[in-house]
């Protein structure tokens, strides 16, 4: 078995009242799950496939054999959005980045507030399901979005965006739903508070070689 579905890094009750414990349950335990276990099942037998990172992976889909490259697509960038997904948040945390991070943040987008208002708008603007992104192309902060489970790591004529992703926001409806119904907005809104900006600091630290 190649893949494993990671340990949340925090109880899944720890982002309440925020990021509620029963939509982690749920979303970790069944959603990211299934993904693991759906993208076990594609590349079964496939030693070539089975011994890359989930990142190289899903960069390099065109290798990928054409009947089961759909199934990776979806159900790794599945695996590899939510594992890192998990990572960028945390208890006890929110607020706003400090040093470099916040610097270049500024410099990118005139303001912390109007990059969260750029990113939120991102969100909001996702028709459907999908993702936003706070990513790293050749060096440059960018917000983007992609569609269902895209990352920026497949590369442009894929998703739309490319680059490293260092912040990400899942505005599937199984991230929310169960709080805040219909209410995108409300759950971006609360979703800064758990926002872990030391890990995006660090990996925007790392996307910068
Ligand atoms: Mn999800």
């Amino acid at each position: 078995m190649a893949f494993e579905l990671p340990s949340l890094p925090y109880p899944k009750d720890a982002l309440e009242p925020h990021v509620d414990a029963l939509t982690m349950e749920i979303h970790h335990g069944k959603h990211h799950a299934a993904y693991v276990a759906n993208l076990n099942k594609a590349i079964g037998g496939k030693a070539q496939l089975e011994r890359l990172t989930i990142e190289q992976l899903i960069a390099q889909l065109d290798a990928v054999p054409p009947d089961i490259r759909t199934a990776v697509r979806n159900n790794g960038g599945g695996h590899a959005n939510h594992a890192l997904f998990w990572k960028l948040m945390a208890p006890k945390a929110g607020g706003a980045p400090s040093g470099r991070l916040a610097d270049d943040l500024k410099a990118a987008f005139g303001s912390f507030d109007e990059f969260k208002a750029g990113f939120e708008a991102a969100a909001i603007g996702r028709f459907g399901s999908g993702w936003a992104w706070l990513l790293v192309n050749q060096g440059k902060l960018e917000i983007a979005s992609t569609a269902n489970q895209d990352s920026p790591l497949m590369g442009r004529a894929l998703a739309g965006c490319e680059g490293k992703p260092i912040l990400g926001v899942d505005v599937w409806e199984h991230a929310y739903y169960l709080k805040y119904q219909n209410r995108r907005p409300d759950y971006l809104k609360a979703w800064w508070n758990v926002v872990h900006w030391d890990e995006v600091a660090r990996l925007y630290a790392a996307a910068q070689g």
